[in-house]
């Protein structure tokens, strides 16, 4: 009993910026193609007082995203799927790289298990699953799991007011140049290439004159939406200032980053602009110049010289190109 007002009088005091307040129930989602083994699981967590999904009730792995889970329980029991080949999946995936993985082994199983404990997943916990063993795991992937949600949402909140631009909500010059600056340095120590797409709105400043300056700001941001969803997680996407755009691109070698300024280019000629708020729809291109870092000498300076210099190639060609 005496436990029990003291977590009541810790959910009364409960305020989510607070580091020490962290016991609140989780999301759950368990994945075991055995289902009365998922429901069993799903029962002990509910109990717990946690939320939790199997497989089957979301219909698939497709909804997890929506769901918003903090945990995976996964089983290795399974012959249906790879239960190691998820996990690292999980991890590499930037959409679910964050979600916690808690193993359900069999005990004769260990190795495996440990080599998913190698691909990423929190902790195992070996079968016959009991409760008490599995809410105290959970508890602990829990509080962790919040903790970082608490410094990422920092970390963003303090990035919004330094380096992200307000219009597109794509990273500002003042981050432009310091990831070019460190992607510049590590280029050099270990000699892997980086490339810049350097993209400025072909004849802009007559969409401005003729459908105004708001109609204008609903094309860049339209832009910006086109850059982002045609450009991998790991390239970052800039607006340094006015129509222009820069989209670094790390590990990547000159042949590639041309090949994926042209799918840019392309995804934003493709189909037309809607302005007034999808009253009316126009036609925007854009002209891009590529240039790709070359040598250990070589300077923001240079690079950007570079693709400067074929971004006006493109433009004196006609508009609506990728140079490099
Ligand atoms: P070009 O094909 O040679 O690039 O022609 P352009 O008309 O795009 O080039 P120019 O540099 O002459 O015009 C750029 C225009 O972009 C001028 C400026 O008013 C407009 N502009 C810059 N920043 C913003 C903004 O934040 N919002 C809007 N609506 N317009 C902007
Ligand atoms: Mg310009
Ligand atoms: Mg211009
Ligand atoms: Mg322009």
């Amino acid at each position: 009993l005496r436990q029990r007002q003291a977590s009541g009088l810790r959910a009364g005091v409960d305020n989510s910026d607070s580091v020490s307040v962290q016991d609140k129930p989780a999301r759950l989602f368990v994945v075991d193609d055995n289902q009365r083994m998922a429901t069993r699981i799903a029962d002990m967590l509910k109990a717990g007082g946690h939320s939790a999904f199997t497989l089957h009730e979301a219909g698939g792995m497709t909804g997890l995203n929506e769901l918003g889970v903090d945990i995976l329980v996964l089983s290795m029991l399974s012959d249906r799927y790879d239960a190691l080949k998820l996990c690292a999946h999980f991890k590499m995936n930037e959409a679910t790289r964050a979600i916690s993985i808690l193993l359900i082994s069999d005990p004769e199983d260990r190795q495996r298990a440990g080599r998913g404990l190698d691909l990423g997943a929190s902790d195992v916990i070996f079968t016959p699953v009991d409760k008490q063993e599995l809410l105290a795991r959970v508890r602990t992937q829990a509080r962790r799991s919040r903790y970082i949600e608490m410094l990422r949402e920092r970390v963003d909140r303090g990035l919004e007011l330094s380096v992200i631009d307000q219009l597109t909500g794509l990273y500002n010059r003042r981050y432009m140049n310091n990831q070019l600056e460190q992607l510049l340095q590590r280029s050099k120590m270990g000699g892997r290439p980086v490339s810049v797409m350097m993209a400025d709105i072909d004849h802009f400043k007559s969409v401005n004159d003729t459908y105004g300056h708001d109609a204008g700001d609903e094309v860049l941001q339209e832009v910006a939406k086109r850059l982002k969803t045609n450009s991998r997680v790991m390239d970052v996407v800039c607006r340094p200032g006015g129509e222009e755009f820069m989209v670094i691109m790390p590990e990547t070698p000159g042949g590639l980053a041309c090949a994926a300024a042209e799918r840019i280019r392309l995804a934003v000629a493709a189909s037309p602009f809607k302005i007034y708020g999808g009253a009316k729809e126009i036609t925007i291109t854009l002209s891009a110049g590529v240039s790709t870092v070359n040598g250990p000498s070589d300077t923001i300076a240079d690079l950007t010289k570079r693709a400067d210099t074929a971004l006006y190639q493109a433009k004196s060609a006609g508009r609506n190109r990728v140079e490099s």
